[in-house]
């Protein structure tokens, strides 16, 4: 707990004769504490109210009616030690934990020295990297499943020390042409932290417990007996819904009472005591790493649900009055009258000094700087490390000559992709791999009595490392793709490479949430206070013959749209090795496509490129050589275009010059600006379907910028306007051949 001071004078009114009288272990000058924390925490409330009225602050959330449970929360826990992802209503538990009024009021402001965002977040959105706070974001619920992350990266540094410490620098940077040398490894800007006993704590509100990520949360806290506190903080409302319309039964308790391992707590969240004894069992519960732990808080809520809401539409005033008979300041007040802790004149004393600090503090945050307009891009990616430089530039390994002197065989992009990480995973002990079905067998008694050879996933890229790697370090996950990447997120925080699996393109969705609105703006909206450095691997891409709707879809543009991604698309082995480790050396998130029909295609087979092969994201390669007409493309529809290109070449001396993108953001914009500068014709092909796709981006820049150079409208080929369809007739119909690149090209060479 903060220990902002309490004068002592203001205890002397302590009845003597229960001087060391404790209640549930907590002292009176902890509870005088206590109260001047919620005391604050009202007032800043109600200043913040006021100044919104002003127009001097731009939003306003409070923590009203919700004091008493966060200030136990923060008796019962660490600051910088424990770790927290507290919702919006947690302002308490955020002053308890050494959070200052002050920096509250730089982010109502939106000042550049909001410490929590920079001015990029609304108030209440916490984020404090010395407290272990770790930013929050606006979408209910989509914090929880990262909390799970987080224990469990604890909890593997724990198990695994040696993973902590920062390597030596790794040979290949000595040859590194720029950034700083040996910087190729996100490792060298992840300190980690960790503690043995440590718990973490995430709250949300009783609506929130609705959202399928709370109950994927406290599936995967139960499999894993991980040190977590759920606190859910229930205060009956959700906005204007009631808990009996949000909860079966009206009673969140009652509904996950059957999840094994865990501590239930449920409590009159307004009574700091009972709330505080509360949050002692369950956190020496979860320290003792008996498993989780559970903590059903009833609170009020005084106010509106925002300023933006007004509650006197759908509660009457006598519900209204019934809740503030419980009001958690008045109740604690009198608390401490009744119990002779403090008299009327050192309650009104310390809600003096109370007031005179929120004033200082208001004063001085409504002169602070707001942030500089040119400083909207920092952060986006991480300034430590650009994966696009030549520190990720490497040669790849001369393969060596068979000793009957024959070619080696040419490996498959599977195999590469499975050589890649089996190295990473040698030179890297933080990387972790999961997702549905990567072990080679969760029951590991058989593997190890080899009564089974293992899985290795549905596409058999992860063969083998669980074998070699041990289950700590590869397996499964339950079927939740929200949770393989929020778990994912919440680990990378901590400082691991979790190195997840999507199984299918098709169902990638759920995760979009944590995609989009989590892990791809984690360093911007923290002020890169935090990042989360995770490599999601996901098999995509149509042309199966019987793929139909669910096992062919595209959709990269949706992923190239968001800031913060990386988005990598190879079409060969070689690529897919070298992009690979790039991504896992990044300090950015990363999605890694890779196409299905591409796994195992004889197109694009090559040696094994050695343990450092890297290639920096964001450099095209030209396929094929050409002066007549650029066609840019990648993934699946570079091997089909070549065979177009060279159709044309063969019939009509057409040179096209074939551009594969193989990386999708960042993307190669001067080796596309150079050719076309050079050919005057561009066609972009792609096998998403045609309408906002990716390629319209690509498209609508050299219209743009090349308008001087171009002899010819810029040309798309890419899928119908469709889904792809089971029967291998209508597949081909949909998706992009070799046959429409072809007609496209020649009509573009002879526009
Ligand atoms: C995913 C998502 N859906 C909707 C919203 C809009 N919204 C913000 S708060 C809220 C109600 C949350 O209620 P509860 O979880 O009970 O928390 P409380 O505000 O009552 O403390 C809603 C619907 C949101 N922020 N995120
Ligand atoms: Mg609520």
């Amino acid at each position: 707990m903060a220990t902002t001071k309490t004068d002592p004078k203001l205890a002397l009114a302590a009845n003597g004769g229960k001087k060391n009288k404790l209640y549930e272990g907590l002292t009176r000058e902890q509870l005088i504490q206590a109260y001047r924390l919620m005391y604050t925490s009202r007032r800043i409330d109600d200043r913040e109210i006021l100044l919104k009225r002003q127009q001097k602050i731009y939003f306003q959330m409070s923590g009203a009616g919700h004091e008493g449970i966060g200030v136990a929360a923060g008796l019962a826990l660490k600051a910088g030690y424990d770790w927290f992802y507290p919702y919006y209503r947690d302002r308490a538990l955020c002053l308890a934990l050494g959070v200052k009024p002050y920096d509250m009021f730089l982010q109502g402001v939106g000042a550049a020295d909001d410490p929590s965002s920079g001015g990029r977040q609304m108030p209440s959105h916490w984020s404090y990297p010395s407290l272990h706070i770790v930013t929050q974001s606006s979408p209910t619920g989509s914090q929880i499943l990262q909390a799970i992350g987080c224990a469990e990266g604890g909890r593997y540094f724990a198990r695994h020390p040696k993973a902590a410490e920062i390597p030596a620098l790794p040979p290949f940077a000595q040859n590194a042409k720029d950034g700083p040398p040996g910087a190729a490894d996100y490792r060298q800007f992840k300190k980690v932290s960790f503690q043995n006993d440590e718990v973490t704590y995430v709250s949300l509100g009783d609506g929130t417990s609705s959202e399928g990520e709370f109950w994927e949360a406290m599936n995967a806290a139960a499999l894993g007996k991980l040190p977590v506190i759920f606190c859910v903080e229930d205060n009956g409302y959700a906005i204007s819904v009631p808990v009996e319309v949000q909860t079966a039964g009206g009673s969140i308790s009652r509904l996950v009472s059957g999840f094994p391992n865990f501590h239930f707590e449920e409590v009159d969240g307004t009574d700091p005591v009972a709330s505080y004894a509360a949050f002692d069992r369950a956190t020496r519960y979860c320290r003792e790493g008996h498993g989780p732990a559970f903590v059903h808080a009833h609170v009020i809520r005084p106010y509106s649900h925002s300023l933006s809401d007004d509650e006197r539409l759908y509660r009457p005033d006598a519900e209204r009055e019934r809740d503030a008979q419980r009001d958690p300041v008045t109740r604690t007040q009198m608390f401490l009258l009744r119990e002779g802790i403090l008299d009327e004149k050192g309650i009104n004393q310390l809600e003096k000094e109370v007031e005179a600090e929120l004033q200082a503090a208001v004063d001085l945050a409504l002169e602070a700087l707001p942030p500089a307009p040119e400083s909207i891009t920092k952060f986006v990616y991480s300034p430590d490390l650009d994966p696009a430089s030549s520190a990720f530039e490497t040669q790849a390994a001369v393969p060596e000559v068979p000793a009957d002197g024959k070619k080696p065989a040419g490996k498959t992009m599977a195999d590469l992709i499975t050589a890649t990480l089996r190295d990473e995973m040698k030179r890297d002990d933080r990387i972790v791999i999961f997702g549905e079905d990567v072990a080679d067998c969760s029951r590991e008694e058989y593997l190890k009595r080899k009564l089974v050879k293992g899985k290795g996933g549905v596409f058999k890229l992860t063969f083998g490392l669980q074998n070699e790697f041990g289950n700590d370090r590869v397996f499964n996950a339950p079927l939740a793709e929200a949770a393989i990447v929020g778990r994912a997120t919440g680990m990378a925080t901590r400082g691991l490479k979790p190195v997840v699996e999507i199984q299918f393109f098709d169902y990638i969705w759920p995760a979009m949430m944590q995609i989009r609105d989590e892990l791809s703006v984690i360093r911007w909206r923290s002020n890169n206070g935090f990042s989360c450095p995770i490599v999601i691997r996901v098999a995509i891409g149509g042309y199966l013959t019987g793929g139909a709707i669910y096992h062919s879809q595209c959709g990269e543009s949706v992923f190239t749209h968001i800031p913060g991604l990386r988005v990598v698309f190879p079409s060969n082995s070689q690529d897919a090795a070298g992009l690979l480790r790039t991504a896992i050396r990044c300090d950015d998130p990363v999605l890694f496509l890779e196409h299905k029909r591409l796994y195992r295609e004889s197109f694009g087979r090559a040696a094994y490129p050695g343990p450092d092969y890297m290639i920096p994201f964001g450099k095209a390669k030209i396929v094929h050589p050409g002066t007549d007409l650029t066609v840019i493309t990648y993934g699946a529809v570079v091997p089909r275009a070549l065979q177009a290109a060279q159709k044309l070449e063969r019939e009509q001396g057409v040179k096209v010059e074939l551009i594969d993108l193989r990386c999708l953001n960042p993307f190669d914009w001067d080796t596309i600006a150079a050719s076309v500068a050079k050919t005057n014709r561009a066609l972009v092909a792609y096998e998403d379907t045609l309408s906002w796709g990716y390629g319209a981006e690509i498209a609508a820049r050299i219209a743009d910028l090349l308008f001087d150079k171009l002899d010819a409208p810029v040309r798309r080929v890419a899928a119908k306007d469709v889904f792809v369809a089971y029967q291998p007739i209508l597949e081909d119909a949909i998706l992009p051949q070799p046959n429409d690149l072809f007609l496209a090209m020649k009509e573009l060479a002879e526009y």
